[in-house]
Order: C-alpha cells, then sequence, then structure tokens
C-alpha cells in the first residue's frame, strides 16, 4: 500500500529534496492511476506515492550440474584480474562468443514470458538457472564476486544488480532481466526491462528512450571511431528528455572474462581517445533515470539504487566491431522482439 504525498503543485520543488520541480522529479512516480500532468491541480493535490522497493527474502542459492563447464570463479567467487585492453578477437573466438550470446538471448526470452503482476523475481531466477542449463551453459553472476543468484532483477528504482527475491511484481512495476550466460569458454551478455501489466505513460517513456539510447550508442560503433562518440550519443539523447546518465556502472569488454578492457561509459568522457577496432568485444548497457544519475547501495552492497528513488530503466547487448560496422551478438531472431532492431 502506497503513502499519502501531500500538496504538491507540479512547478513545486519535489519533496524528495532534489531541488527540481515535482513534475520533473517524483510526480510520475508517485501517479498510482488517478492524477495526471494537466489534470486541475485540485485533482493533483493528495498523490499515493509507491513504496520504495524493499529487500525480500533471498532463497538458497541454486546447484548447478557437475557436467556443465564453470568459470574460474564458480567456486571461490574471486574472479581471475583481465589485463587485456582492446583486445582484437579471432574468428574463432567471436563463433565461441555468438553461441554464448545466443545462449544468452534465449534465456531472457524464455524469463520475459514469465513476467506478470504476482510473480516474484525469485521465480524468473529459478526459470533462468533452469534454462541456461539446459542449454549447457553456467548463469555467469551466480557467485561472481559472491554474488547470490543466477540473473539480476532490478525493479523501479533499483538501476542494476538487483536480486531476485520473494517480492512479486506489481501491476506498473518496471523490471529490468540481466542475463549472462557463460557457454563455449566465453559470456554473453544482455538484458532489457520489461513493462508489469498497466505502467504509467511517464516510465513507458524513460523505458522507451532507453532502448533508443541503445539503438543511438551501437549506430556509432565502427572500426576508427572514436569510443567516446557512443556515450555522446547516448547521452544527448537521454538528456534531451530531461532524463540522467548513470554514471558509476558502465558497459565493458567481456570474453573469457565476465569484465574486462575497455570500459565504455554511456556518457561524453572527453578524456577517452580510444578508437574502436575491428574485433573488439564489449557490452554497452546504458541506465537511465528518470531523476538524478547518482545512486546508493542497499545494505546488501549489491543493490544499486536511484538517490532520488526515480525510476531507471536499463537495455543491453554484446556486440562486435566488424570490418564494415558492428554485429550484435545478442539480437533476437527476425522474428524475435528486440532493443536495437
Ligand atoms: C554493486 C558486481 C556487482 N556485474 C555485472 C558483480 O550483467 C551484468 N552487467 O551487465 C552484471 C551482473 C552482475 C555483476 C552480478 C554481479 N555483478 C560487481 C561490483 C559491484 C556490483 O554491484
Ligand atoms: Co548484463
Amino acid at each position: 500500500m502506497g503513502k499519502t504525498a501531500g500538496k504538491f503543485g507540479v512547478n513545486d520543488p519535489c519533496w524528495c529534496g532534489s531541488g527540481r520541480k515535482y513534475k520533473r522529479c517524483h510526480l510520475s512516480s508517485d501517479q498510482v492511476g488517478t492524477a495526471a500532468i494537466g489534470a486541475p491541480r485540485a485533482a493533483q493535490a493528495t498523490i499515493e506515492r509507491r513504496a520504495p522497493i524493499r529487500p525480500g527474502i533471498v532463497s538458497p542459492r541454486r546447484a548447478v550440474p557437475e557436467g556443465i563447464a564453470r568459470p574460474e570463479y564458480a567456486d571461490t567467487g574471486r574472479p581471475e584480474e583481465s589485463q587485456e585492453f582492446c583486445y582484437v578477437r579471432s574468428r574463432e573466438e567471436i563463433a565461441r562468443l555468438r553461441r554464448a550470446c545466443r545462449a544468452a538471448r534465449e534465456v531472457l526470452e524464455l524469463t520475459k514470458r514469465e513476467v506478470a503482476a504476482g510473480v516474484r523475481t525469485d521465480a524468473l531466477d529459478a526459470i533462468a538457472h533452469e534454462a541456461c542449463i539446459a542449454r549447457g551453459g553456467y548463469p555467469s553472476p551466480l557467485n561472481y564476486m559472491g554474488y547470490p543468484k543466477s540473473i539480476c532483477t532490478s525493479v523501479n528504482e533499483v538501476i542494476c544488480h538487483g536480486i531476485p527475491d520473494s517480492r512479486p511484481l506489481e501491476d506498473g512495476d518496471i523490471v529490468n532481466i540481466d542475463v549472462t550466460v557463460y557457454l563455449d569458454g566465453m559470456h554473453g551478455d544482455v538484458s532489457e526491462t520489461v513493462l508489469v501489466g498497466n505502467v504509467a505513460p511517464e516510465h513507458r517513456k524513460l523505458v522507451d528512450v532507453t532502448r533508443e539510447c541503445l539503438a543511438l550508442g551501437i549506430s556509432r560503433v565502427r572500426p576508427g571511431a572514436p569510443l567516446s562518440d557512443i556515450g555522446g550519443a547516448i547521452e544527448r539523447h537521454a538528456t534531451s528528455f530531461g532524463f540522467s546518465v548513470v554514471r558509476e556502472f558502465v558497459g565493458h569488454g567481456i570474453g573469457e572474462r565476465f569484465h574486462m578492457g575497455p570500459q565504455v561509459p554511456h556518457y561524453f568522457d572527453r578524456e577517452i581517445t580510444t578508437k574502436l577496432r575491428s574485433g573488439m568485444v564489449f557490452t554497452l548497457e546504458p541506465m537511465i533515470n528518470e531523476g538524478t544519475w547518482r545512486h546508493v547501495l542497499w545494505d546488501d552492497r549489491w543493490t544499486a539504487v536511484t538517490a532520488d528513488l526515480g525510476r531507471s530503466a536499463q537495455f543491453e547487448h554484446t556486440l562486435v566491431v566488424t570490418d564494415d560496422g558492428v554485429e550484435v551478438l545478442t539480437l533476437a531472431a527476425a522474428n524475435g522482439t528486440d532493443a536495437a532492431q
């Protein structure tokens, strides 16, 4: 059950102390079905505020059968450091990455289908875990630096690394499902933000713009292009809608290791002089916020939430720079749904 926000004019400073106008900050996340932007002021007087996401109960760690090849951290929780930077991949390595990425996409598609109000994020984790194993893969997040689950499920104001738990999804939520699969000695990483039932138009806009941000970032990928062009394109699009770009978490190289060089910011960073080269493989995974880009970590030390509790959305692909542009390795099948089109 939500709380009552009290009286706020849309042009008044937001109750959260962000310094932004209420309409640019928490109005949309406060609205549950009734008052809308443009409604008479009186109708906006009392608005039900959706309760912030709280940690639920995390179920015991799921087992991975012995026959499944495991990444180096599966037992210890400690990934090996990767010194590689701008690593250019061989055709054979790209073929293995393609298989890991295809499996990750299939697992995401199966898991997405189960999203509905009342479904616990732990149930999504169970589905993804089994789907991963069924393809001969290891769910990469499991025990990566001690992470307790097989996927990340990040609801509403959770930016990333939300731990699947006992909280049932609610009508109007948005949830990012982030799947990484280790298969054929390579990791493939993909995520999408999914709407749960009837989502307010303002939040749908955030999700649409975030999907567009990923597509625009991908459109900048070609050999010789400055890596910083990617973040520049993403940041311009997000901020043109009044949204902000998360700075703490960035795209990254991926392959034998879950995280490798290069780092790929989703904002423009003039200090980055790297040029893209054919054969480089990395993720793009912009996290776009309604309000502030700043985050706060929960006590679990994984879950990153927006500092102002505004909503956050994310889409992610793994891609390889080709001789004439880019190949998106985690693209859905032609007849499926996908972020990049
Ligand atoms: C504050 C981790 C989490 N890192 C990345 C480790 O799929 C992923 N990105 O697209 C992804 C998923 C997980 C992950 C799950 C655990 N981690 C490291 C450092 C901080 C942190 O959370
Ligand atoms: Co991911």
